[in-house]
């Protein structure tokens, strides 16, 4: 629901007390909240009224399957840890973090072991990134994208990552002339595995322990996750057990089979690592209802895979104008812009986008410029890397849908 409201005037009887007796007035109505209020309490919990949550449909079993983030519910940037989309393919391990270990061997110099402890022990540095999954908003491409933007757009979360970086714990065990790949897996049942080419793990991958300013959740792999900012989800490692130095990809089933593109032509793409820049509107979106014409603002996410988001256009009459939106900062790199418009619904009609481009020029394309190119038919794992321009329809009940 929009939370807009109307302010209500203060009534005759509030004016006169207040004309009457100014402060004291203010203090009456204060009154009611003077009563002691809960104690303290060691973790914090979210206030009563406050029901953002997780969505989530059956699964094969109950750890396997995904979760998506109530991205029409938040505000800022950063999704609370509480609410990061999940995406498991053999549920969420309980993992002692006295008794994990991450093995570095393969293609280096000294095969190393380090315990959590050790690993704190290094330069650390935080970053924020987002994490996507390759199928996010793969439905829109079959026209069936759901009611709400978590429907939508929900396999995706931004957050405050904190580690150390990849290429420190590399170099501390020596790579290898050959090297030219790594090998990350995870130590859930699934021993979730992908290849890295080495450019990139010495570049911005973490090893990281950290998430918004704790420990990371068991459901983003904790005691510690592989981050590789702006590529696929499926490659940002959970419960990372071990990493192996290879010279070429390991041509795991996530990498060989599940995450690829196929092509109108029959031909899969293969290591399409990166998430492209996509922009999606989540207010006003799916399923909210505007009360009256008049101000509202329009706000929602962009983010590129391939760096900064350098401009958020929206468009209120399906594409035919544009304005130039307001990004709020900071603009972090493979990371969430939140981006913002003013604007006036005049009770008519109105179909909302939002399209953005990135600093290597790159612009979101239309569904049509992407199919186009990438044909109609899904993947095996259904449509991955989709990241089209989207479209909310206001009809003159205020009522808002997709298209
Ligand atoms: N070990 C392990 N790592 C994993 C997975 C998994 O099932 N096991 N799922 C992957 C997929 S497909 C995605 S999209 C992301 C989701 O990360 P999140 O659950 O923290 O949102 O983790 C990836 N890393
Ligand atoms: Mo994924």
């Amino acid at each position: 629901m929009l939370q807009h409201r109307k302010p209500r005037p203060i009534n005759r009887r509030e004016f006169i007390a207040l004309g009457a007796a100014g402060l004291s007035a203010l203090a009456l109505r204060r009154a009611a909240a003077l009563e002691l209020g809960d104690p303290r309490r060691p973790y914090g919990e979210r206030s009563p009224f406050e029901h953002a949550v997780r969505s989530f449909g059956p699964s094969v079993t109950p750890g396997t399957g995904s979760s998506r983030t109530p991205l029409q519910d938040l505000c800022g940037t950063i999704t609370p840890s509480s609410l990061h989309f999940e995406r498991h393919h053999s549920g969420v391990p309980k993992i002692d973090p006295n008794a994990h270990e991450l093995l570095l061997d393969g293609l280096v110099e000294r095969p190393l072991v380090f315990t959590m402890k050790e690993l704190s022990r290094f330069p650390s540095v935080s970053h924020v990134h987002f994490i996507e999954c390759a199928g996010n908003s793969g439905r829109e491409h079959e026209g069936r994208p759901g009611e709400t933007v978590q429907r939508s757009h929900g396999l995706f979360s931004n957050t405050e990552w904190t580690g150390v970086l990849l290429k420190t714990v590399l170099e501390e065990a020596g790579i290898k002339r050959k090297a030219r790949w790594i090998v990350a897996e995870g130590a859930d049942a699934s021993r979730m595995s992908r290849s890295i080419p080495l450019e990139k793990a010495l570049d911005d991958v973490l090893v990281a322990y950290g998430q918004n300013g704790e420990a990371l959740r068991p459901e983003q792999g904790y005691p510690l996750r592989l981050v590789v900012p702006g590529w696929e989800g499926n490659i940002n490692i959970k419960w990372l057990g071990r990493i192996m130095v290879t010279d070429e990809p390991f041509m795991t089933r996530e990498e060989a089979a599940v995450y690829t593109d196929l092509m109108p032509d029959g031909k899969a793409r293969w290591f399409t690592f990166v998430m492209e820049a996509k922009s999606v509107i989540t207010r006003p979106s799916g399923e909210q209802l505007l009360d009256a014409p008049g101000f509202y603002e329009i706000s929602g996410l962009a983010w590129s895979g391939r760096g900064r988001i350098t401009r958020v256009e929206v468009s209120t009459d399906d594409g035919k104008t544009w304005t130039d939106a307001q990004l709020n900062s900071p603009v972090f790199p493979k990371a969430v812009t939140r981006f913002s418009l003013a604007w006036k619904w005049d009770g008519g009609e109105a179909a909302l986008q939002s399209r953005c481009t990135d600093e290597t020029g790159y612009v979101q394309p239309t569904r049509e410029q992407l199919i186009s190119v990438r044909g109609l038919h899904p993947g095996p794992d259904g449509f991955n890397h989709y990241n089209g321009i989207k479209t909310w329809f206001v009809h003159r009940d205020g009522k808002v849908s997709h298209v």
